[in-house]
C-alpha cells in the first residue's frame, strides 16, 4: 500500500516559513517520509571495501611523512563515502582504521570514552597495554580496550606492525560523549591475567571470589579461537556457520556493550547465506579468501581486506577455495541494538 503524498515545504507561504524559522520551529510533514521510511530504512552506509594491498602502501607512506609526535595514532580511516568521508564512518555506528606503529615507536597513553578493540594484521613484536596488562599482538589476536581503560602501543620488533582498530566512535560521538584524556605510561602489573579463562568453562575464582571486573579479557588470542572454529567445524559437521562470539567470559554477555565481535570459518567451497539483519557488518579476513555479495555489490575479499555492509540487506559469503578454510574476522552494532530494541532478523536470503 503506498502512502498518500504529503505537503511540500514549498507549499507553505514564505513569511510563514519566516515567521516558523524566527522560533527555531519546523514542520514535520515535509520531511516525516524522510525520518520515517516505509517498511526498512534509508542508510547512508554503502557497502564498500578497502584492500589492504593498496591502502599498505599509504600507511607505511605516513610512516615516513608523519612522525609519531605529530600524529599520536598514525591511522588511515576507513571511511564510508555514504557519510561523507570526513565523518569518518564506517557505518553509523562503527570506525574503522589501520593504524601502524614502526620499531620502537611508541603511542602514548591516554584513556576515552568510546571503546575500542585491535585486530592485529600484520607483524611482530608490538604490544599493547591496557590497564596494567601488556598484551602482546600477534596476527588475527583481538585486543580490547574498552571505555574508561589506559592504552598505550609499544613496539619491541623489527618491522611495521599494522592492525585494524574497529571502534564505537561515531555512536558515542554522536550522543556528545566522547573525550580523551591524557596519561603517564602506564606500570605493567601482567602480562597475560585474561589467560586464566583460556580453558573453557573455569573461571578464576580465588577463595570462592570471582572477578569483579567489568572486562576481565582484554586478549583473545587468535590460536585458540582458529582452534575452537576448526573444533566446532570437526565436532558438528552439520552447523549452518562455524562462528564464535567474542564474549565476556564471566557473564557470557557480549565482550563489549555497544559493538559485537564474531569470527567465521568458512569451510572449503561454502556458501554461507546470511538473513538480512537490521545491523550493519564489517568483514574483515583473517586468513584465506571470501567474497561477499549484498543487493548489487560484490567483493571479492583477500586477506586483510575490509568490507562494510548496511543493514536490512541479505548477505552471501563464498569460499571460493575448494582446499582450504578461509577465516572472516565480523563486527555488528548488534549489542546495541539488541539493548534499544530495534534489532531484527528478516527471512528473506539471497539463494
Ligand atoms: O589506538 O588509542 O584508530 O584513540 C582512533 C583513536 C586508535 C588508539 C584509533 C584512538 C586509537
Amino acid at each position: 500500500m503506498s502512502l498518500p503524498e504529503l505537503g511540500r515545504l514549498e507549499d507553505l507561504p514564505q513569511d510563514y516559513r519566516d515567521d516558523l524559522t524566527a522560533q527555531n520551529l519546523v514542520p514535520l510533514w515535509p520531511s516525516l517520509r524522510a525520518v520515517l521510511p516505509p517498511g526498512k530504512p534509508t542508510p547512508r552506509t554503502r557497502a564498500t571495501a578497502w584492500n589492504y594491498q593498496a591502502l599498505r602502501p599509504l600507511l607505511l607512506k605516513a610512516g615516513e611523512l608523519t612522525p609519531m609526535e605529530k600524529a599520536e595514532r598514525r591511522v588511515l580511516v576507513l571511511a564510508n563515502p555514504g557519510h561523507g568521508l570526513e565523518k569518518m564512518q564506517a557505518s553509523s555506528t562503527i570506525y574503522l582504521g589501520m593504524q601502524l606503529l614502526l620499531p620502537g615507536e611508541w603511542a602514548p597513553a591516554h584513556r576515552h570514552t568510546p571503546n575500542a578493540v585491535r585486530m592485529i594484521v600484520e607483524g611482530e613484536g608490538a604490544y599493547t597495554t591496557v590497564d596494567g596488562e601488556k598484551c602482546l599482538m600477534q596476527r588475527g589476536d583481538l585486543i580490547l580496550t574498552p571505555t574508561g581503560l589506559w592504552h598505550e602501543h609499544g613496539h619491541d620488533g623489527d618491522q611495521p606492525v599494522v592492525w585494524l582498530d574497529v571502534l564505537d566512535l561515531p555512536m558515542v560521538y554522536y550522543m556528545e560523549a566522547s573525550y580523551v584524556t591524557e596519561g603517564k605510561p602506564q606500570t605493567i602489573s601482567g602480562d597475560a591475567a585474561g589467560l586464566a579463562y583460556q580453558r573453557g568453562g573455569v573461571a578464576p575464582a580465588p577463595m570462592f571470589e570471582r572477578s569483579q571486573t567489568a572486562f576481565p579479557m582484554l586478549r583473545y588470542p587468535w590460536v585458540d579461537v582458529r582452534t575452537a572454529l576448526q573444533t566446532l567445524a570437526r565436532t558438528q559437521p552439520e552447523i549452518e556457520a562455524v562462528q564464535v562470539a567474542y564474549i565476556n567470559p564471566e557473564t557470557g554477555a557480549d565482550a563489549q556493550k555497544i559493538l559485537g565481535f564474531s569470527a567465521l570459518m568458512l569451510r572449503p567451497g561454502e556458501t554461507l547465506n546470511m538473513p538480512a539483519r537490521s545491523t550493519a557488518m564489517v568483514f574483515h579476513v583473517i586468513e584465506g579468501g571470501a567474497s561477499v555479495t549484498a543487493d548489487a555489490s560484490h567483493f571479492a575479499l583477500g586477506e586483510a581486506d575490509t568490507c562494510c555492509i548496511p543493514g536490512y540487506t541479505a548477505i552471501t559469503l563464498v569460499n571460493a577455495s575448494t582446499t582450504e578454510a578461509s577465516f572472516v574476522f565480523m563486527a555488528d552494532d548488534a549489542p546495541l541494538q539488541k539493548k534499544l530494541g530495534v534489532y531484527e532478523v528478516r527471512d528473506g536470503r539471497n539463494v
